[in-house]
């Protein structure tokens, strides 16, 4: 009795054990239930497996671009997944397929179609930037590591996806503190990973002037000497600044340059003197002194430096820097910053930036600015980024100029989470993970809707980090988040379910060794 007893139990037990692992197992199929940011348009699952081994290959329509995209991929997998995954052309069976297909696309060509059956994977774009979009995807359908057998099992189905803005971008204040260029590269790998395709540099400050302007020296050799706080600062030469672009154009993520004036200024002038136009600080700047450099600005406040907007000089500098960089820049855009320039007169104010903008132009560069261009700027070509006043926004698009959002309550990711946190500033909020994600870029400002939107930003600005670790607390999880608002469309974000799938992330943000902020409102898979 007392054995037959024990052997049901046993039988309980076993049935109760199969189907958990049943339940697991069809979990595992499920490619609708994938982990993936940002979530896709269409998912369609087919409820079978592809195994994923040793032997799997990657085969290219032939392009050189899209070898170039199935390289790339085989580099990823060889990296993370210690996965040995070669090119080879027209393979049949076990691969990975990277097809150029021209008539296929969306609306955008970053779309494409990601097929998953027993045989194969196979993706379908447009062009490179559509098939690059698509390796990010099935990189986070790949386990990272292999089962017993030595497979990774990927769900089959298929995935239909587009970004819904062309424009989703992250920022960085390398002006406050300086970031070397390794800590720009780490940046870009896990803005490619959650289909991020814009890196906006914010090159100058008051603090810090960063980046080498070969006919004004002393912008970096004086301006770039230190940082918030006093310790030494840095700057990139344009060898450096290349590397940059290009590590970025690998990612296709575009880069932009941001040289904030008129306000914002400081440290130029005092590289170079002639250029102030702030009364109040003439006699510091005049003040001779061996070694100009003692009297860069380490604070944090803002909006005391200005250029003198009424000097031809200014405007034979602001025509060096912008041709230099512009040179070196292969996307579209310039940034003129434009921002808190509490010190100028409108007047000067409207001037400078008028004419800053024909420099833009000149040198064949679709022009920035901060909301507060908006009142002056005529160009309907100009794009002016929203970060705190509705009404510049709305004035940007009474004049048919297109916006980006990042909205300081919302997008900027230098504000602490809550009291607790160890950086950041609130003079906008605190963002807790869930607050920064729920929000809906053509819904936040009444009147702006979709067409007048370019896209999204989450600009991190640098005033109380230093170090990668600190910049990594404040950025993620956030900026994944921000991911997803520009790219996937409103139906689709569901915090409840984000929060899962964000939770999953784990595996990649430790092996990239990424220490984000552990917010308790996720449940972190270990
Ligand atoms: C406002 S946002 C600024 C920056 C500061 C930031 C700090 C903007 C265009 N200007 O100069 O770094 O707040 O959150």
């Amino acid at each position: 009795m007392k054995n037959t007893l024990i052997k049901k139990y046993i039988l309980l037990i076993a049935i109760v054990a199969i189907g958990i692992s049943c339940t697991k197992e069809s979990e595992s199929t499920d490619l609708s239930s994938a982990n993936l940011i940002p979530i896709p348009l269409k998912i369609e699952a087919t409820a079978k497996e592809f195994k994923l081994n040793s032997n799997t290959v990657i085969s290219t329509s032939g392009d050189i671009d899209f070898k170039k995209v199935g390289e790339f991929l085989s580099e990823k997998l060889s990296h993370h997944n210690s996965l040995d995954i070669k090119i080879e052309e027209s393979a049949k069976k076990n691969v990975i397929n990277i097809i150029k297909d021209e008539n296929y696309g969306l609306t955008s060509n970053e779309s494409y179609e990601l097929i998953v059956d027993e045989n194969a994977i196979t993706i379908k774009a447009s062009s490179d930037e559509g098939a690059f979009r698509a390796i990010q995807t099935l990189r986070q359908l790949i386990p990272i590591e292999a089962n017993p057998n030595g497979e990774r099992i990927v769900s089959t189905g298929k995935i239909l996806d587009e970004p819904n803005y062309g424009y989703r971008g992250s920022m960085l204040d390398v002006a406050r503190h300086f970031f070397p260029k390794e800590d720009v590269f780490k940046y870009i790998d896990a803005m490619a990973y959650y289909k991020m395709n814009v890196l906006h540099l914010h090159l100058s400050d008051d603090q810090g002037w960063r980046i080498e302007i070969k006919s004004w020296p002393d912008l970096t050799a004086v301006g770039g000497h230190t940082q918030v706080g006093g310790e030494a600062g840095g700057f990139y030469t344009q060898e450096d600044y290349t590397e940059i672009v290009n590590y970025a154009a690998k990612h296709h993520i575009t880069v932009i340059p941001e040289i904030d004036m008129p306000g914002h200024t400081y440290a130029a002038s005092v590289a170079y003197p002639h250029l102030n136009g702030a009364k109040k600080s003439i006699e510091v700047l005049d003040n001779p002194t061996p070694d100009r450099r003692t009297l860069l600005y380490t604070g944090i406040e803002v909006g005391f430096s200005t250029f003198d907007a009424r000097k031809e000089t200014t405007y034979e500098f602001v025509d060096d820097v912008v041709r230099e960089i512009s040179e070196l820049t292969p996307g579209p855009y310039f940034h003129m910053g434009g921002d808190e320039s509490h010190v100028t007169s409108d007047e000067d104010y409207d001037y400078f930036v008028e004419r800053v903008g024909e420099i833009v132009r000149k040198y064949d560069k679709r022009m920035i600015g901060w909301d507060e261009v908006a009142r002056v700027d005529k160009d309907p070509n100009s794009v002016v980024q929203f970060w705190d006043k509705e009404d510049n926004a709305k004035m940007a698009k009474d004049k048919g100029m297109k916006i980006i959002m990042s909205p300081a309550k919302k997008a900027y990711l230098d504000m602490k989470y809550d009291t607790l946190s160890k950086f950041g500033l609130h003079w906008a909020a605190y963002i807790p993970v869930d607050v920064s994600y729920k929000w809906t870029p053509e819904k936040y400002v009444e009147g702006i809707s979709k067409e007048n939107i370019l896209g999204v930003e989450a600009p991190l600005w640098s005033e109380t980090i230093s170090k990668t670790e600190e910049l990594e607390y404040l950025a993620y999880p956030r900026v994944i988040g921000i991911a997803e608002v520009g790219w996937s469309i409103e139906e689709n974000r569901d915090w409840d379910n984000y929060r899962v799938r964000l939770a999953n992330q784990t595996p990649y943000l430790n092996q990239m060794n990424i220490k984000y902020y552990p917010s308790k409102l996720v449940d972190w898979v270990e």
